[in-house]
């Protein structure tokens, strides 16, 4: 390792023991119990940063376990880990690299140095880089093969060059320009480029190829017909540099692709894809919502990320976030969580809060190479309330594992419609409430017969009503949905992320469990492809897949 290793193993084991001691001292304390024994409950378990309320109450933690919750995170080396982050040491050890994301939304006047470079020049180099090519765009300076402004961007990547920017687009949809759409095309099935491409005109369409490595089979191969889309609908070779642009710290292939130079936006080693919004390829929803609504986003990443370095960790919302998390998962064992907001526009975020966790965490060796001696990441799951409720939820409340629930809940909507909003918020007070009250035998049995049911036709009814209870949720609200409490929102979870990788001693910055699957599949391809090739190495569930798919391509 590169950067001094302030993980106390001896101390972790202790906290450990300790928890462990603690769960099951509490194992009969329901979390009404503990209401009931504070009535200052809800003041003492909540928290306000950087535009974020969390009210962590509806839970089974007591101050006690907090306390030792927080000394587990100290144990760990969590506030060394966190500085030689932001000081742009070698964190990636296994790929020698920095992990400062944060440093693409700090202060651009504080310095970090990366191989004797401040790259806080870099950065502010290509936000006003960005800015310059926004506006150009914007204001119709940018002009398509025809002497027609860009109507449409098309964003082409995959994975971190997708996710992030994708959902915050949706989620800032009322700060969207006019004139401009943006649409995301990500997956190798053909399906995702034909349909984006059918409404679409190549005059008017500019594409950004995001891609780091400007490698991934998916982009390239998206971005080599999205070319031939071009070059078919009227555009020429000598054209292709007014439509499309990319984002990539390859540079030499993103020129071999046929982009210049001067509209290649940089991306580097220090920056990992899942952490990647806030670079350029942010680009996307810098050109949907303005540059300027962009900086602000990365505003209110920076608001949170200030306070994740500064508060002590009892006040500090991602570490308590990420030490409910440990405290659910490996002592009260816990193997899922649900992010669920109530609001439409943030319907996708859990698909790039999955990523960001579980690409991060979901590894089960330590940063010396040893097997970690604790249950490791989480799976990682949800989607827009109240949709949810008429599906998923009814696991939630009667399943026979408990899900630990965020909600989330801005609490003034952009579309002040009726009462939508009140209606909107009361169902997702309610389900906290469901899951933590429950129902009881004795309440169903009551309920029955005051609808008319007969003592025996109640008892045979009741216990399918009966809703265990006593299941933890945390609320998180905010004010309204902007592009500084959306940047908050994204850095806490990130932040979370590091929490955990931290305690659990893992390097939560690579991701070496996707490669098999990718070099699978370059063997597999040209045995798709060529009828004759021989199946004999392959297993034979896999031969008789590929042998089926062959006959059906004639
Ligand atoms: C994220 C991962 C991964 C990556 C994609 C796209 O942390 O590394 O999701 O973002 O595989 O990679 P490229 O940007 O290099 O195309």
């Amino acid at each position: 390792m590169d950067y001094p290793d302030h993980y106390d193993t001896e101390a972790v084991l202790r906290c450990k023991q300790d928890l462990l001691q603690a769960a099951q001292e509490q194992e009969n304390q329901t979390i009404s119990d503990l209401f009931r024994q504070d009535p200052d409950r809800v003041v003492n378990f909540s928290l306000a940063a950087a535009g974020l309320h969390l009210d962590y109450s509806k839970t089974p933690l007591t101050e006690g376990v907090r306390s030792r919750l927080c000394q587990l995170a100290n144990s760990a080396g969590l506030k060394a880990l966190t500085e030689a982050t932001f000081s742009g040491q070698v964190i990636n050890h296994t790929e020698k690299r920095a992990v400062l994301h944060t440093a693409l939304r700090g202060d651009p006047e504080e310095p970090v140095w990366v191989d004797g470079n401040n790259i806080k020049a870099d950065v502010t180099t290509t936000l006003d880089r960005m800015e310059a090519f926004v506006e150009k765009v914007s204001d119709g300076q940018w002009l398509g093969f025809d002497g027609r402004e860009i109507t449409d961007i098309v964003s082409i990547g995959i994975g971190g060059s997708y996710l992030g920017p994708r959902v915050a687009i949706e989620a800032l949809r009322p700060y969207w320009e006019e004139d401009l759409r943006c649409h995301f095309v990500s997956n190798i099935d053909a399906a995702d480029l034909a349909t984006t491409l059918e409404d679409l005109t190549p005059a008017t369409t500019l594409f950004i190829i995001q891609s780091k490595s400007f490698k991934t089979q998916e982009t390239l191969t998206n971005a080599e017909s999205a070319r031939d889309w071009f070059l078919k609908g009227g555009g020429e070779s000598s054209e292709i540099g007014k439509h499309f642009v990319a984002v990539s710290s390859n540079v030499a292939l993103a020129r071999e692709f046929g982009i210049e130079e001067s509209n290649i936006f940089p991306m580097w080693d220090w920056v990992g894809g899942r952490y990647s919004l806030w670079s350029a390829i942010g680009l996307p929803v810098a050109l949907q919502v303005g540059m300027a609504n962009f900086r602000k986003l990365l505003a209110g990443a920076r608001a949170m990320d200030e306070h994740f370095r500064e508060a002590p960790a009892e006040e500090n919302m991602p570490v308590i976030l990420a030490l409910l998390g440990i405290w659910y998962q490996n002592f009260l064992g816990a193997s899922s969580c649900a992010v669920i907001p109530y609001d439409q526009s943030l319907e996708n975020l859990p698909a790039h809060l999955q990523q960001v966790d579980m690409e991060s965490n979901g590894k089960t060796v330590d940063r010396s190479g040893n097997p970690v001696s604790m249950a490791t990441g989480v799976v990682l799951w949800g989607g827009a309330g109240t949709n949810g409720q008429h599906a998923y939820h009814q696991l939630l409340h009667q399943g026979g594992e408990w899900i630990p629930v965020d909600f989330i809940l801005p609490l003034k909507s952009h579309y002040p419609i009726g009462r939508h909003h009140a209606m909107l918020a009361s169902n997702c007070l309610a389900q906290a409430q469901a899951l933590m009250h429950g129902k009881s035998l004795e309440s169903a049995m009551q309920e029955l017969q005051a609808a008319g049911l007969s003592v025996e036709e109640a008892q045979k009814l009741a216990p399918h009503k009966v809703i265990p209870g006593n299941r933890p949720s945390h609320l998180i609200t905010l004010e309204k949905l902007t592009p500084e409490t959306l940047g908050s929102l994204i850095a806490l979870y990130e932040h979370r992320v590091f929490v955990q990788g931290a305690i659990w001693d893992l390097n939560s910055f690579d991701q070496w469990g996707v490669e098999l699957g990718k070099q699978l599949c370059d063997s597999l391809l040209p045995l798709l492809e060529s009828p004759d090739a021989s199946l004999q190495a392959l297993d034979a569930s896999t031969a008789a897949a590929v042998q089926r798919f062959r006959e059906s391509s004639g």
